[in-house]
């Protein structure tokens, strides 16, 4: 029998009900739980107080007049810590998945003291690396994933073009072992113990106006920043639900949080940004899962590792689930169609692997290694 738009259609529609009967007690709860925090806004609305302290503590950051403008219903800051030790940070926040910038830790770092979009033509301007230029991918509203424009090219051939456009461009997570030597000048070890969590780090290097798009990732993560101003917000992973992900690709989504636009994103009010300036000396633990947009200021250097636990495949589930509906059915139905079928797709919304795609490697990975040892 062929197979027609009644036969989508009904997939769509069994899906849909099904998830409802699956998830239940999740939504149950989801839903006591939205009606307590409307609750708390509506409160928090009425005698002000609740938004007045919000921005009575932005007032610290010097971006005060964008986070009074804009019209989230709530906002906080990133914590700050100053040389806490490594085991403070890892039982305080790194273990309970809370964001955090330790300043004074990279004071003893090389890096810190001696990159600059000088240093880094000197001494690698023959690299070759991929570099996304004349940015922005935010099109027609849509923020396209990074992968869509780069271009290879030698290092201080980026440099010169970023100094002369009037566009921002960026080398994004260029790997750290593709630079002689780089990973001399760094040691992520004097934030967390590194030891067996498997770590790869990445060089970011981009002029002012580049902007990394709201998106989380998989891995644990610390970003280190050694040169110019950034901006970042982050969004709990709980927030997904206000975050408008696109149905295809859970972990990105083309709402801004510095430019938002709560015409086309009316839920999105409901989610808490915390915001963060980096300056150079600055490490920003951004957990697993997190939803995070980052923005430079000026041109700007930053390191990151990423690292080991990763998210587990339930962490997965549950984006998925706290997405919606809609979410769930086209997971399944790339699971199935991308990874058992192997099919091409050519209608997604984001250039990125479908979510449904990673999760049927992970499974089939799994099985793999177990196959493998037994
Ligand atoms: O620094 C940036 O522009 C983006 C950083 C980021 O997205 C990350 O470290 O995951």
């Amino acid at each position: 029998m062929p197979f027609t738009q009644v036969h989508v259609k009904l997939y769509y529609y069994t899906t849909y009900c099904s998830t409802y009967v699956i998830f239940l007690p999740n939504i149950v709860y989801t839903l006591i739980k939205e009606v307590a925090f409307q609750n708390e806004i509506w409160h928090a609305r009425k005698s002000k107080s609740n938004l007045t302290i919000v921005f009575r503590l932005s007032k610290r950051t010097t971006n005060e007049n964008f986070l009074m403008s804009t019209e989230f219903l709530r906002w906080e800051e990133v914590p700050r810590e100053a040389n806490i030790s490594r085991e403070r940070f890892e039982v305080d926040y790194f273990s309970r998945q809370l964001p955090v910038v330790l300043s004074g830790k990279l004071s003893s770092w090389r890096a810190l003291n001696e990159w600059s979009p000088k240093f880094l033509k000197e001494f690698y301007g023959d690299v070759s690396v991929h570099a996304s230029l004349d940015i922005p991918e935010r099109k027609n509203g849509s923020f396209q994933y990074w992968g869509s424009n780069v271009r290879r090219m030698p290092l201080n051939q980026f440099i010169d073009h970023i100094a002369t456009s009037a566009e921002p461009g960026y080398i994004r997570q260029a790997p750290s072992n593709s630079f002689a030597d780089l990973n001399n000048y760094f040691d992520f070890d004097v934030l967390l113990d590194m030891e067996g969590r498997n770590a790869g780090c990445g060089l970011w290097f981009g002029s002012k106006g580049t902007d990394s798009g709201v998106h989380w990732d998989t891995d644990s993560n610390i970003l280190a920043h050694i040169y110019g101003k950034k901006h970042a917000i982050l969004f709990a992973p709980s927030d997904s639900k206000y975050l408008y992900p696109y149905r295809d690709q859970i972990r990105w989504t083309s709402f801004s949080a510095f430019e938002p636009s709560f015409t086309s994103f009316p839920n999105a009010r409901n989610a808490t940004p915390y915001f963060v300036e980096l300056n150079p000396g600055d490490a920003l633990h951004i957990p697993r899962g997190w939803w995070h947009q980052v923005i430079s200021l000026s041109t700007a250097i930053s390191i990151n590792c990423f690292f080991q636990p990763s998210c587990s495949f339930p962490h997965f589930m549950r984006s998925v689930a706290y997405a919606g509906p809609m979410h769930v059915a086209q997971t399944i139905r790339d699971f199935v169609i991308l990874g058992i079928f192997q099919k091409q797709s050519d209608d997604r919304n984001i250039t990125d692997v479908p979510t449904g795609h990673f999760l049927y490697e992970i499974v089939r990975g799994a099985f793999a290694r177990r196959l493998g040892k037994s």
